[in-house]
């Protein structure tokens, strides 16, 4: 099996610097090296040229943070994402804030009648310019994929929408703004919170993850948002949330997903070295990669 890995060193979609630093982070950790040891076969395709705005202030446009810039890098990583999977190869993104799952998704899911996703994050990424508390576009990857949002980026690779609300599992969510709990509600979106992880357990959250999406989707992207996982695991993020999934659920999480054989591309995203202790989160990345791409215990 072909594994392609692709850096998308981006922090247009939020407003703490360090996170385009993500992708060095992850290689550093010694995500190729890792990964080679399963009998993969990796290919490593450096990293997506995101614009670099020479301006001091981000720039606010209806609510949207570095809209121009944001939209144009998704636009270059979708046509790569997009040439990745037509080429019978398994995209591996490294983040890079979460805005840029509008372009991985925007160059996945064409390539599939009912692609599903699940959203492993703290949060829903829900968000529109007009629900958004914060402008910042990673808070709006998950919507602008429905469809909803700035049409600049809905429209991302010429078409839309990229998901059917059914075809989405978030898991781990414990901070939800207003809109994003209707938007949940008004389409019918499967959400296990943290208060489901802890009632049911990872096994039992995996498990009807797994088995809701089996019968309705064709592939399965896992967007990773490592601030999903709780801060004492994961430092290095920019909108840590107390009380998330720890490192030996997602563990879990990770081995039962290969099991499920379902996963048809993945991404781990919003690792930020400058907030991280020692590199902990872009190593704790690399450890739930090695799980999720077969890497077991005997
Ligand atoms: C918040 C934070 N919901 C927002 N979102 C984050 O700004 O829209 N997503 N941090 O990962
Ligand atoms: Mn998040
Ligand atoms: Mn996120
Ligand atoms: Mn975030």
């Amino acid at each position: 099996k072909k594994i392609s890995i692709l850096g998308v060193p981006m922090d247009l979609g939020q407003n703490r610097r360090g996170v385009d630093m993500g992708p060095s982070a992850i290689r550093y950790a010694g995500v190729i090296e890792r990964l080679e040891k399963l009998k993969l076969d990796i290919d490593d395709l450096g990293d997506v040229a995101i614009p670099r705005p020479n301006r001091k202030e981000p720039q606010m446009q209806d609510n949207l943070r570095n809209l121009k810039e944001v939209a144009e890098g998704n636009e270059l990583l979708a046509e790569k994402v997009d040439q990745i999977v037509s080429e019978g190869s398994f995209p591996l993104i490294l983040g890079g804030d979460h805005s840029i799952a509008m372009g991985t998704l925007a160059g996945v899911s064409k390539h599939y009648e009912n692609l599903g996703v699940i959203w492993y994050d703290a949060h829903g990424d829900l968000n529109s310019s007009e629900t958004s508390p914060s402008g910042n576009i990673h808070g709006m990857p998950l919507a602008v994929s429905l469809g909803i949002g700035h049409e600049r980026l809905v429209n991302i690779h010429g078409y839309q929408p990229k998901l059917k609300p059914e075809n989405i599992v978030i898991v781990g969510a414990r901070s939800l703004d207003e809109g994003e709990r209707e938007l949940i509600k008004e389409r019918g979106i499967k959400v296990f919170t943290m208060h489901e992880v802890d009632r049911m357990g990872m096994t039992q959250v995996m498990k009807e993850t797994v088995d809701y999406l089996r019968d309705r989707t064709d592939g399965v992207h896992l967007s990773l948002d490592l601030d999903g996982l709780d801060p004492s695991d994961a430092p290095g993020v920019g909108t840590p949330v107390m009380g998330g999934m720890s490192y030996r659920e997602s563990h879990l999480a990770m081995e039962m997903l290969q099991e499920s054989g379902m996963i048809t591309s993945a991404e781990f995203v919003e690792v930020n070295p400058i907030l991280d202790e020692k590199n902990k989160t872009a190593d704790t990345a690399v450890g739930l990669m090695g799980s999720l791409l077969g890497e077991k215990l005997k």
